[in-house]
């Protein structure tokens, strides 16, 4: 065997070598990526493993190579742990990301042209929701539904008249920005009023409804997708979860209707992380991350930021700074500098462009997986406040070192 297969990636790869310890380096900074998370050292040894090496096009038991013994064991270890978690009947863990799960679901369900309703993109919905620019909405005949300009949250009634009006044949709820409980049950009704199908996207909160801090759609939803790398804490990827009845339609949308060969290493990682958001351990870390979201806003809406809806039930918020004089970009780009990472987000009926917007988005799996609590909030939340009042370079600078402060009590790998 050639010599660079054994070399360590610092020896073949300097380049690649340096770049991952600089990316390792980043994430020591105050991460509130909504959508992002820290995996196990666990999940990363299987995601990382030779199973890398293995086609397994098939599902367990019925695959179309042959060695397929043993990436059978971690796919059916991934499945069985994912009934348990979810309470589903069916699982399919093979989806890639979190727009493959949604495409298959349509691909299995709906004919080309058929309507779906969703959330409108810049009040929280996800462009693989029917969205014009992503397949989705190429292919199938996207319409939305708002968040009330009132309270900031979805209002059953309004999301049926919308329903009635378009007539969709599969209505999507679940969403990238929204900071309250979504109504499943009022969903179901409104599906079954239309007579349409419903799929619960939980990527955002799947670990808090694994967690019971968010209600499950499992009883509600036909179709239920998510990612399994944010409140999950897994490995990048996505999984599928349907009742009995549309199993075998759901694993030939995946298999071979749009994905060839499973990550099988992947799929490893999901079942270690399926293990982990198992236990009771995870379930109060989870808790923990719903805690600090609160926490975090509450001091915030004593700085005076205007948060849609008026604060979260999840793990995440969404701060209007209309009245902050400072938009969305430069918001992100000032609390970049200070050590503090998070996105830009547009808030509901924005006057501004998706790539200035007049929010941010501020979530804290992150930080609670790195054992941040409540007095940790506090001051991150007075950061943000120094940073976005006053961005200055002056103020800046004293703020990154206050989050280099906080960041090394509780360093990431250690
Ligand atoms: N769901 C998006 C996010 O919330 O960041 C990524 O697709």
């Amino acid at each position: 065997m050639d010599e660079w297969f054994t070399q360590s990636l610092s020896d073949s790869d300097p380049a690649v070598f340096e770049a991952i310890g600089n990316e390792r380096r980043r994430q020591e900074a105050i991460n509130l990526i909504a959508s992002e998370s820290l995996t196990s050292q666990a999940v990363r040894e299987a995601s990382g493993c030779v199973m890398t090496n293995k086609y397994a096009e098939g599902y367990p038991g019925k695959r179309y190579y042959g060695g397929c013994e043993y990436v059978d064991v971690v796919e059916e270890l991934a499945i069985e742990r994912a009934k348990k978690l979810f309470s589903a009947e069916h699982v399919n863990v093979q989806p890639h990301s979190g727009t493959q799960a949604n495409l298959a679901v349509y691909l299995a369900m709906l004919k080309p042209g058929d309507t779906i309703l969703s959330m409108e993109l810049s009040h929280g919905g996800h462009l693989s929701h029917g969205y014009k620019i992503n397949e989705s909405g190429k292919l199938y005949n996207g319409e939305f539904y708002n968040v009330s300009k009132q309270t900031g949250r979805i209002d059953p009634a309004e999301v049926l008249a919308r329903a009635r009006e378009v007539e969709p044949k599969m209505i999507v709820c679940g969403y990238s920005a929204y900071p309250r409980k979504v109504p499943f049950k009022e969903f179901r009704e409104i599906a079954d009023a239309v007579d349409a199908y419903l799929m619960a996207d939980i990527a955002h909160i799947a670990g808090l409804v694994a967690a019971g801090v968010h209600p499950s759609p499992i009883d509600y939803a036909d179709f239920v997708t998510t990612t399994t790398h944010k409140t999950l804490m897994g490995p990048r990827g996505a999984m599928i979860m349907c009742r009995e009845e549309y199993a075998k339609d759901i694993d030939r949308a995946v298999f071979p209707g749009c994905q060839g060969g499973p990550f099988m290493q992947q799929i490893a990682a999901k079942a270690v992380c399926f293990k982990e958001n198992l236990a009771k351990e995870r379930r109060e870390l989870n808790q923990q991350v719903a805690d600090n979201a609160k926490a975090l806003a509450e001091e915030l809406l004593g700085y005076d930021f205007n948060l849609v809806s008026g604060g979260t039930d999840n793990h995440l918020m969404l701060a209007d700074l209309s009245n902050k004089n400072i938009t969305g970009k430069d918001a992100e780009k000032a609390l970049g500098e200070s050590g503090i990472t998070l996105n830009k987000n547009t808030v509901p009926y924005d006057t501004q462009s998706p790539f200035v917007t007049s929010g941010i988005r501020i979530g804290t799996p992150c930080v609670t997986a790195r054992g941040m609590k409540q007095p940790q909030m506090k001051q991150i939340a007075d950061m943000i406040n120094e940073a976005v009042t006053t961005p200055s370079a002056e103020t800046i600078n004293k703020v990154r070192d206050r989050a280099c402060d906080l960041t090394s009590q509780f360093p990431v790998y250690v």
